[in-house]
């Protein structure tokens, strides 16, 4: 499935049917009076989070959206019939903002939110209702309102617990395939990952959504490589593990590099929790192994977990580690008392 983060589309919700100006004629029906019915209203454009969406593509192929207009009154009193709402399906984690991308109308971060982004107009009144007692033939109709118009972004940063991140061939990919069941690309090559893969990790009867954001190289915040531009989806996690494959010649330095691009992408992403995982340990020799934990130690006071993803060796400690720093949510199932 391919991958689309942010997308510009036009929306217009339907106008409001035109009210009609009626009179009765009934063969030996002295008064008849007006009978001109309202206009329904136009249908709204109402967008809805949903489950099971991760990409915006869509949204590349139509980017024009209309509801449905009301129906215009009619005589007999008949009121015009509603226009039927237009409802667009988002994946959970988007934000709208108006057509300047700054100011957010809304952020869609829960299963099943709704919001009428464009508001159908009101039907006009049709003559029946100017009908009063020093006016008792009014000509008066009045037309329907337009429905509101308008361009919206919509940006999604995909909703998930923990962040996987770290240089191309760390092994994220592997790590999300070993504790759930995504299957995204694994290759031995750099930026085998081009877009977020998502995935369900259980840990101790808890569901906890990974995110397996593509590697980060030195440069990353000036556009080299896949740039920062997937780091946004990072920014709702509540942990990030970091990813360092163990058989590299200095892992430190690879840690700082890392660290250094997030510093510069956002410090709210720098400052964020974080655990250090060393993988690929079935490849590395006890020595540098401890070797590579006292540098840590010494050096940035972090104690890095080893795993080896391939092996699944060290990954449910790591997970638990990493649950720790994600609120258990409200389980909406769960009646007992
Ligand atoms: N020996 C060993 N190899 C591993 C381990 N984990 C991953 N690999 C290998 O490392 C290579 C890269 O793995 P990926 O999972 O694709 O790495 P990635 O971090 O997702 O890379 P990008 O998507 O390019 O950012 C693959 O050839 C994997 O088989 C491990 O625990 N041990
Ligand atoms: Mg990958």
């Amino acid at each position: 499935m391919k991958f689309l983060d942010q997308a510009k589309i036009y929306i217009k919700a339907g106008d409001g049917g035109n009210g009609a100006c009626s009179f009765r004629h009934e063969k030996f029906l002295e008064f008849g009076g007006p009978d001109g019915g309202n206009g329904g209203k136009g249908g709204d454009v109402v967008f809805v989070a949903m489950p099971n969406l991760n990409t915006l593509i869509d949204f590349r192929y139509q980017q024009h959206f209309k509801a449905r207009h009301g129906q215009p009154g009619a005589g007999r009193n008949c009121t015009g019939a509603n226009g039927e709402d237009l409802i667009i399906k988002v994946p959970i984690g988007t934000e709208i903002t108006d057509e300047t991308g700054e100011n957010v109308i809304v952020d869609l971060t829960k299963e099943g939110q709704t919001f009428v982004v464009a508001k159908g107009g009101l039907g006009g009144r049709g003559n029946d209702s100017y009908k009063s007692s020093t006016n008792q033939a009014p000509r008066r109709a009045d037309p329907g309102e337009p429905g509101e118009e308008l361009w919206v972004w919509l940006k999604l940063k995909l909703i998930a617990d923990i962040g996987l991140i770290g240089m191309p061939n760390a092994g994220k990919s592997t790590l999300l395939t070993a504790l759930t069941k995504a299957r995204p690309k694994i290759a031995n090559y750099p930026f085998t990952t081009l877009h977020p893969h998502l995935g369900v990790a259980m840990v101790d009867g808890r569901e906890i959504l990974m995110a397996d954001i593509p590697g980060l190289i030195e440069g990353a915040s000036e556009g080299i490589g896949l740039g920062t531009k997937f780091l946004k989806h990072t920014e709702r996690c509540s942990i990030l593990i970091h990813l360092i494959d163990g058989t590299e010649p200095n892992p430190l330095q690879t840690y700082k590099t890392i660290r250094k691009e997030l510093d510069k992408y956002a410090h709210t992403l720098s400052e964020k929790s974080e655990i250090v995982a060393i993988n690929k340990c079935d490849c590395i020799d006890e020595e540098t192994l401890k070797n590579i934990e006292k540098e840590f130690n010494k050096k940035l006071k972090i104690k890095p977990y080893f795993i080896s993803a391939i092996a699944g060796k060290g990954l449910t400690e790591l997970l638990r580690a990493a649950a720790k720093f994600v609120p258990i949510k409200e389980d909406v199932g769960n009646k007992e008392e």
